[in-house]
């Protein structure tokens, strides 16, 4: 494919409600869409950064820049055979994974219509369904504020709830979902709130029937999480730790965590997603989908990445009428029995409907070989 034109977008959407994490509050949603033509096919992709450097040291504006000054130059005119070299294309630019992942899903997506196939298909996806979970902010009322959400997805048959958790808000909420729900599967996310000193806390929730603890420490650590897995029974999951299929290894050989979050924009895109899923299949670890509140675009592709045979576990990848007041692509993902449907249709499977990613787009550049 030789690449024709990229357009890049920042757009902004509105969630339903705001959601709460140890590091503050959000309702809208910027994130970096992307649309490639080569060979007179069209690919979408999206960069699922932040406003803010808070989980991410990458915002949509770091984004923007990454992909205007460095990314677009070094693959515009190129003649690709495969989105697999796109990677080796960009190495030598350190960090802003986002970037990298909107233009590899873009050209995945490409890639697929250009031969009719799915991108789950390409990926070596193996499911028609993926299990899936929520993910549920944090609520100023503890966890009585919690309990109409969490009945709301038990009751729409999602597999697993994850309630994130920081420092005062934590043991609380295990206590008091185990005493509502004794047998649900659930997980806490501390987004890395959390240090050494507070090992006393991790012992306690041993007693909860935790599925895992979700990056506990420091979000640039795999020493302390060591330590702190040899002195838990329940298994830690990271996230915010592991950029690339390189660290999922160390953490993984380094007994850092049991369990890895596999999120196709923290690690740079889908092809590097497959990649850090290899890893953890040859070394046995079970691995799931995370989400960052994803636009149509980047679920489909959340949905083609966990269709692969090592996510075991539900992800954080929820059906559509849990995000947006409006969405950019159609058609939605619902849930049904706690399963999303690996699309069938070409590429990712859905289709950018024009007049809304115009309608929400804040910015754009375009650029032509
Ligand atoms: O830590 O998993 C996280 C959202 C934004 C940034 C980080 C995280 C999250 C979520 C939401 O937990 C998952 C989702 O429903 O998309
Ligand atoms: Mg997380």
């Amino acid at each position: 494919m030789k690449i024709e034109r990229i357009e890049v977008r920042h757009v902004r959407l509105r969630l339903k409600a705001p959601f709460e994490t140890s590091f503050g509050s959000k309702q809208d949603i910027d994130h970096v869409i992307v649309r490639v033509d080569a060979d007179g096919v069209t690919g979408w992709g999206e960069g699922a950064c932040q406003a803010t450097p808070y989980y991410s040291p990458d915002t949509y504006q770091t984004t923007i820049h990454i992909l205007k000054d460095f990314i677009v130059p070094a693959v515009l005119g190129q003649d690709l055979s495969w989105p697999g070299e796109l990677p080796p294309a960009v190495r030598k630019i350190r960090g802003h994974p986002y970037a990298k992942a909107a233009l590899d899903m873009a050209l995945w997506d490409l890639e697929a219509r250009r031969r009719g196939v799915t991108v789950a298909s390409l990926l070596g996806g193996t499911r028609r369904r993926i299990e899936s979970g929520v993910s549920l902010g944090l609520e100023a009322g503890g966890f009585d504020a919690l309990r109409p959400a969490i009945d709301k997805a038990l009751a729409a048959g999602y597999k697993r709830i994850k309630l994130k958790i920081k420092p005062g808000q934590d043991e609380a909420l295990a206590k008091g979902f185990r005493q509502q729900y004794p047998k649900t599967a659930l997980m806490l996310d501390a987004n890395s709130a959390y240090t050494l000193a507070d090992l006393p806390l991790f012992e306690r929730l041993d007693a909860y029937d935790l599925m895992m603890i979700e990056q506990p420490l420091a979000h640039d650590d795999i020493i302390d999480h060591a330590t702190l897995q040899k002195a838990v029974r329940t298994p830690i999951c990271l996230d915010e730790s592991i950029h690339s299929a390189a660290d999922g290894r160390k953490a993984l050989d380094l007994g850092a965590c049991r369990i890895i979050n596999i999120k196709v924009g923290r690690v740079g895109g889908l092809s590097e997603a497959k990649r850090l899923h290899d890893v953890c299949a040859e070394r046995g670890a079970p691995v799931w989908c995370g989400g960052q509140h994803e636009f149509g675009i980047g679920r489909a592709a959340n949905v083609a990445i966990a269709s692969l045979p090592g996510f075991t576990l539900p992800g954080d990848v929820s059906g559509s009428d849990r995000y947006y007041v409006e969405d950019i692509a159609e058609p939605p993902f619902y849930v049904q029995d706690g399963t999303l449907p690996v699309p069938t249709g070409p590429g990712l499977g859905v289709e950018v409907v024009p007049e809304r990613l115009e309608r929400f787009t804040v910015s754009k550049l375009e650029f032509r070989a």
